[in-house]
């Protein structure tokens, strides 16, 4: 297998220690069998759950957006390649018009909302489902990658019982920044009395770590993850460690991905994320992944300050 590491720390993929993502589009239509996985695995696969075609759609929305300010070669390749551009002119645009336009692009909205992804909570949960407002595209560039975390601390001031949706707006394979979950981590005890509880916001926390090898020595279990392709879902609880492979892609392809989060429409909502303008991690960031060269440390270059005109506070 090619090489995988995630922050620059190599995986260990013999079988004891890696494997494949578990494929669950066999029961899809089966709530039941898909909440005891669910409770039991920590997350779900689904392998080719809404037609390609539907959410190809959206990666050109999206990448065109990303070729008009210059983060993809859109002159010597095609624009669905997603190339790198090393002349970006992302730093001199309004960050907030420009990242808003892409959380709410028609075509990107239909994946996500979609009546396959929507279906599929709502007999999930037996109830109407309320997707979180807020949402998160990511664009990523060769040589970057995501730390390890639960998403419960960014998203426990409202129900336990809201689930992320990672989709992969395109084919990503392992060594092009799949994300990796570890196995059984929803029942680490040592996790769940604490990191789980902490509010990420409150307490100022960044990833519980960037080191997959010291995760698996502390927590035991295989990383797990698949070579995406564009039509496929993966479901996770609030409390299953995840982080990504890094983009480590030979021709410079970009990642393109999109995590949402969904929960019962009952349930008390977590106010950072909801609303018609949620506050987010701050009024005064916007979500914009990577770009670590221009040194933001806060939320690990997640989350960038931006000034009076939305563009890129360089500190
Ligand atoms: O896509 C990634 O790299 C990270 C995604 C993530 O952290 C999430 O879906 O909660």
């Amino acid at each position: 297998m090619t090489t995988l590491t995630s922050n620059g720390i190599e995986l260990d993929t013999s079988p004891e220690k890696f494997g494949e993502l578990r494929d669950s589009i066999d029961i899809v239509h089966d709530a039941a069998a898909c909440r005891e996985r669910m409770a039991v695995e920590g997350y779900l696969y689904f392998k080719g759950l809404m037609p390609r075609e539907k959410v190809l759609e959206a990666r050109r929305e999206i990448l065109l957006k990303f070729a008009t300010v210059g983060e993809i070669d859109g002159i010597n390749h095609d624009i669905m390649d997603a190339i790198y551009h090393e002349n970006t002119f992302i730093d001199k645009v309004n960050l907030r018009a420009f990242t808003e336009s892409v959380r709410t692009g028609l075509a990107y909205k239909d994946v996500v909302l979609s009546d396959e992804v929507i279906g599929y909570w709502e007999r999930f949960f037996e109830d109407d489902v309320h997707p979180y407002d807020f949402r998160w595209p990511r664009f990523v560039r060769p040589g970057e990658g995501c730390g390890f975390h639960y998403d419960g601390p960014y998203m426990n001031r409202g129900t336990d019982k809201v689930y992320t949706s990672w989709i992969p707006l395109g084919d990503v394979k392992k060594e092009e920044g799949a994300l990796i979950v570890l196995e059984n981590s929803h029942k680490v005890d040592a996790l769940l009395s604490s990191y789980a509880k902490r509010d990420a916001d409150k307490e100022k926390i960044s990833w519980l770590s960037t080191d997959p090898i010291k995760l698996q020595d502390n927590f035991g279990g295989r990383w797990l993850s698949t070579d995406f392709e564009a039509g496929d879902m993966l479901c996770f609880t609030m409390h299953t460690l995840h982080g990504a492979l890094d983009n480590n892609s030979p021709t410079k392809r970009c990642r393109l991905t999109s995590d949402t989060r969904y929960q019962p429409a009952n349930e008390p909502i977590d106010s950072r994320w909801n609303g018609a303008n949620p506050e987010a991690h701050g009024y005064d960031k916007v979500f914009l992944p990577g770009l670590g060269k221009w040194n933001n440390k806060e939320f690990q270059d997640e989350w960038k300050k931006v000034d009076a005109l939305g563009r890129l506070d360089m500190g």
